[in-house]
């Protein structure tokens, strides 16, 4: 159901807001503690158990789960709510500290080839091809993004049609997918996602802002 998958939607923006309102958290732990009891509060249920939440290091970690890691550097924070049944999936990267000009580059460039990718998305194409052209934008960085471009999500967190080189899923009018590339290096990684709703011009369900936020 659209409407649900909306409303899981919406309130994730919410828990993101108050997450950055509230920020004053030491560590990976404390950032999923506070989502989770803001799920709570919105009498929803977490899309997927533990959120990934990775810092520094680990913030390589493409399914980290939250440590008493202190916070540091780039933070990878993945999670979604569950509305009614229907679940949403978003991924914010915030920095810890001052970027340095080439972390700040990998951001922007990232961000850059997500928001294109999902200008990209046209019915009766094929969701194969959004993937072989994500590693493409990538160029050199290719190499640093290892799993796929995104997949359907609706009643499962992970579900078809599949976002991947090797699929044959055609794109139609009415999925909901994510698109979520990556970059993930030595010592930090980088993940922008969106849940998007598939039209002839794509509606990115997922509102929270993607400017780098710093701390
Ligand atoms: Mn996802």
């Amino acid at each position: 159901m659209l409407k649900y998958t909306k409303k899981a939607c919406q309130i994730t923006d919410k828990m993101f807001s108050s997450l950055i309102e509230n920020f004053n958290f030491r560590t990976e732990k404390d950032i999923e503690k506070f989502l989770k009891h803001q799920s709570k509060k919105y009498k929803v249920k977490p899309s997927f158990s533990p959120f990934i939440v990775v810092s520094g290091k680990r913030s390589n970690q493409i399914h980290g789960k939250p440590t008493k890691n202190k916070l540091n550097g780039f933070t990878v924070i993945d999670f979604g709510v569950s509305y009614n049944g229907f679940k949403s999936d978003m991924t914010r990267t915030i920095y810890i500290g001052k970027p340095s000009k080439k972390e700040l580059q990998d951001y922007n460039k990232l961000l850059k080839i997500q928001k294109k990718l999902i200008s990209l998305i046209k019915p009766e194409n094929y969701y194969c091809d959004l993937d072989i052209k994500a590693r493409l934008l990538l160029g050199k960085d290719k190499i640093y993004f290892n799993h796929s471009l995104g997949h359907g999500v609706g009643k499962k967190i992970h579900e078809p049609p599949w976002l991947r080189s090797s699929s044959s899923d055609k794109i139609k009018s009415n999925d909901i997918i994510t698109i979520e590339p990556g970059i993930y290096k030595k010592n930090y990684g980088i993940r922008i996602e969106d849940t998007i709703l598939v039209k002839n011009k794509p509606v990115v369900l997922t509102k929270s802002n993607k400017k780098l936020i710093c701390f």
